[in-house]
């Protein structure tokens, strides 16, 4: 994240942090993206995150990635299912998202604590304008390597018509995604922030309006974050997770 301040505890308790290692060794975990936990056992993450021939977990519940804290929940994945039309090209990522589902039983994997609970999923579309808020453990413009601390930072949702301007995104924006943040540049996503939540009130509760996805590098002038459309895809979570999201 880049222009942003320490999240105090408890502040984002769905913000997950995604990890992988390569399959069946005793290497370490290593985080690689943001998540979004949205029921007991489901994560949404950013399709491009998603590694088939890799290990995966996540932990939930955490603020810094080098401490254990004792708020913390680390949990197997299960099964981590990419979007169908996912497609990169080399100017954006295309149906950027993914679910991981999480190891327990009896539908209980993630225990709701005062550090660990979902976020609600949209039902409508929010204004252009809207102030929302992004957090992870992202590269930061000190640090290429990301933060150890979990950052949060404001940003304002772009109206589509404008961000598809050939000053800023042109062509290359679909409806499958959105613009957010300063056209000034300064505050923003980026690399190791993918995946995570861009979350908005609505109707006095947070939502998870979008995902972190791509854009032209982080905090440059008029190239704001691009974030997966969560509104676009209701019918496509809840046709893999069941009743289990809302
Ligand atoms: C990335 O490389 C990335 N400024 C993520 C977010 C943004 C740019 C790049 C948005 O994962």
């Amino acid at each position: 994240i880049f222009g942003g301040l320490k999240v105090a505890p408890g502040a984002i308790p769905w913000q997950v942090s995604v990890q992988v290692r390569p399959k069946n060794t005793n290497q370490p975990f290593r985080h690689v993206c943001g998540g979004v936990l949205i029921a007991s056992c489901w994560v949404l993450t950013a399709g491009h995150c998603i590694e088939q021939r890799k290990d995966m977990q996540v932990v939930l519940g955490d603020l810094s990635l080098n401490k254990n804290d004792t708020t913390e929940q680390t949990i197997h994945v299960e099964e981590a299912i990419v979007h169908e039309n996912y497609q990169e090209t080399p100017e954006a990522v295309h149906n950027d998202i993914g679910l991981l589902r999480l190891s327990g039983t009896h539908g209980i994997c993630a225990h709701e604590t005062q550090f660990v609970k979902t976020a609600c999923l949209p039902d409508t579309q929010l204004p252009d304008g809207t102030e929302c808020t992004i957090s992870g453990w992202g590269s930061t413009e000190q640090s290429d390597y990301g933060s150890n601390h979990l950052l949060e930072a404001n940003v304002l949702l772009i109206n589509q018509e404008k961000c598809s301007e050939p000053l800023i995104y042109g062509r290359f924006l679909d409806e499958s995604m959105f613009c957010a943040g300063h056209l000034q540049g300064g505050v923003d996503s980026c690399q190791g922030d993918s995946g995570g939540p861009l979350t908005c009130k609505q109707n006095s509760t947070h939502v998870v309006y979008g995902l972190v996805s791509w854009g032209d590098q982080c905090g440059k002038k008029n190239k704001p974050g691009v974030y997966t459309r969560i509104t676009h895809f209701l019918n496509w979570i809840r046709s893999k997770t069941g009743a289990a999201a809302s």
